[in-house]
Formats: structure tokens, C-alpha cells, sequence
């Protein structure tokens, strides 16, 4: 998608502070943080929104939470605890319309969220 932001993250057009990369998907720091670790993993390829999610798309997905498990033991946060959470169209706040799954620790977490 020539107009996504993440996607031009992906292509290398923006830059993105990376921590984590494979074929199929790729982690960076959000620029508007919201707790000490606040990080965005994205798939490589382009879905707006979970409800454009796929069959097919399954192990993608899988992939995903996967790297969030590995990057949570790479910043420390995987013992004391962490939110990995995705938000889907306006009610739920998305702002970027190319999945992602907020990754976020460091700091307490209250329930239910806002
Ligand atoms: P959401 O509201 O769930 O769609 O979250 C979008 C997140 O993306 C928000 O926390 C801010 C972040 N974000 C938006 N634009 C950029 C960008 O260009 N770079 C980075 N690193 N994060 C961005």
C-alpha cells in the first residue's frame, strides 16, 4: 500500500527504531509511547484491519504474537508482565490502518482499559 505509513516503514521509506525482524514481520518503537516499552508489531504485509484478517493469514498472526513473546524477554518485561494488545476501527482507537499489536510493559496496567 503506497499510502500506509507502516508500510513505508517496511520499505525502509520512514525510519523506525527496529528491534526485531524476520520474513514475515517486523517490530519498532511507537513514536507516541505509552508506557516504558511501547512497541508495534506489524506483518510485512499489508492488512487494514483485523477484520481483513484471512484463513490463510493464520500463521502470520501466530508469527506475531510469537515475536512479542521473544521481544518481552529481550526488554526485560516478560516476568513482571505485559499488555499485548490490538485495536480494531474507531470505537477501539485505531489510528493506523495496517494491523498492529501494541506491545506495551514497564509499568503496572490497570483493568478494564479506557
Ligand atoms: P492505533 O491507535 O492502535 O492505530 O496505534 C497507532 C500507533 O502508531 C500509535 O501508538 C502511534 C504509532 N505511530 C503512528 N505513526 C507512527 C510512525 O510513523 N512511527 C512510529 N514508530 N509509530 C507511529
Amino acid at each position: 500500500m503506497t499510502d500506509c505509513i507502516f508500510c513505508k516503514i517496511v520499505s525502509g521509506d520512514i525510519p523506525g527504531d527496529i528491534v526485531y525482524q524476520d520474513e514475515d514481520v517486523l517490530a519498532f518503537r511507537d513514536l507516541n509511547p505509552q508506557a516504558p516499552t511501547h512497541i508495534l508489531i506489524i506483518p510485512k504485509k499489508h492488512i487494514s484491519t483485523i477484520n481483513d484478517i484471512q484463513p490463510e493469514d493464520a500463521e502470520l498472526i501466530g508469527k506475531m504474537y510469537l515475536a512479542a513473546s521473544q521481544i518481552a524477554k529481550q526488554e526485560g518485561i516478560a516476568e513482571p508482565g505485559y499488555r499485548a494488545v490490538m485495536n480494531c476501527n474507531r470505537e477501539a482507537g485505531q489510528t493506523v490502518f495496517h494491523i498492529h499489536l501494541h506491545l506495551l510493559g514497564g509499568r503496572p496496567m490497570s483493568w478494564p482499559p479506557g
